[in-house]
């Protein structure tokens, strides 16, 4: 099945020529104008192939991020939620050993290389399979909306997403190739232009299937996180329905899944110090701050003034508001 043909490989070579294209934080030179959103060229094919040829079973669970928003995150304590009667010991998780982005593939990513092997792997997957996307939900592959899985979606104040993701991207890593300052990755930001933006329409997508689909799409903020974890992770557990007690207190375990995610103990494992993620980003770039309020740091007031009127202009009447301080 030679999916990944030439033929195939020339019309998107074709289709990538025809698509308007700007340079912006993301993976890859350009970033690519395409289903209404800007598709980093590193991804290209892997989401054509992710859209063509992925099919959800109805007990997937998909973990869904606007880049820089708490996908490595989400990604761990979803993980330890789906397998916890798999990896019950917390002594021994695989989290301690594996970083979460070796444990919860983006079909996206994975699937523009060694397309057969990826596609074969994904289908043999242990049930439940556990994935992660930062594609726009009317972006997805058909399957996940029609499909019973579930997907947890994460966003982020667009203040501290634009700070994360303009220290992610200008590291030294094989992800940037940008020699955008600081003012002009701002105003691109602002026209919504970085990798799978407009960061609006990012989330007012699943903002909106959240709130007509509540048992398809949980909507959770990093801010909401930090602030009270057992609330929302609780909620997770709910909305996932997996039995995580063992005769123990559901408060105790869920201290213990957060506990094992924090921040701290995550940034300070062997695994997450050293190595790449896929020859594309250190594991040490995915640990930063890991803050709310650390923008306060990069902006002047003309910027503060811009980006909070976009807000509130992109964001009005939908009921989606963030908190901008610890
Ligand atoms: S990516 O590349 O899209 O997967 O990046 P993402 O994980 O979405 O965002 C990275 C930011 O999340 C912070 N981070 C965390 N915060 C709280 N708890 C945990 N466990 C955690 N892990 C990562 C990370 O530090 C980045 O935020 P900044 O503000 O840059 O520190």
């Amino acid at each position: 099945m030679a999916l990944a043909s030439d033929k195939q490989a020339n019309e998107e070579n074709e289709l990538l020529l025809s698509l308007p294209k700007e340079r912006g934080l993301g993976a890859g030179p350009y970033l690519h104008l395409f289903q209404d959103f800007w598709c980093p060229s590193f991804y290209f094919p892997g989401v054509n192939n992710f859209q063509k040829h992925f099919h959800a079973k109805d007990s997937d669970v998909f973990v869904a991020s606007f880049p820089k928003s708490g996908t490595t995150w989400l990604k761990a304590l979803t993980f330890v939620i789906v397998n916890h009667q798999r990896f019950s010991s917390f002594d021994h998780h695989p989290l301690l050993s594996s970083n979460p982005h070796e444990l919860v593939s983006f079909p996206e990513f994975i699937l523009s290389h060694d397309f057969d092997d990826q596609i074969l792997s994904l289908s043999n997957m242990t049930e439940p399979r556990l994935l992660a996307t930062h594609l726009p939900f009317p972006s997805l592959p058909k399957s996940i909306a029609k499909s019973n899985c579930k997907i947890i979606y994460i966003c982020r104040n667009p203040f501290d997403t634009f700070v994360s993701a303009w220290e992610f991207f200008t590291k030294k890593s094989s992800v940037s190739s940008h020699a955008l300052t600081f003012e002009e990755a701002f105003e691109k930001y602002c026209n919504g232009i970085m990798g799978f933006g407009p960061w609006w329409s990012h989330m007012l997508g699943y903002w909106n299937e959240s709130i007509t689909r509540p048992n398809k799409v949980l909507f959770l903020k990093y801010e909401d996180l930090k602030e009270d974890a057992v609330f929302h992770v609780k909620r997770m557990v709910e909305f996932l329905d997996i039995p995580i007690t063992q005769g123990e207190e559901t408060t105790a375990v869920i201290e213990n899944i957060i506990n094992l995610c924090r921040f701290e103990k995550m940034k300070d494992l062997e695994v997450n110090k050293s190595g790449e993620i896929d020859n594309i980003a250190e594991k040490k770039n995915f640990f930063r701050k890991g803050k709310i309020g650390d923008w306060i740091n990069y902006f002047s007031p003309s910027m503060i003034e811009k980006l909070s009127k976009i807000i509130e202009e992109k964001l009005s009447g939908s009921g989606l508001s963030f908190k901008l301080h610890s």
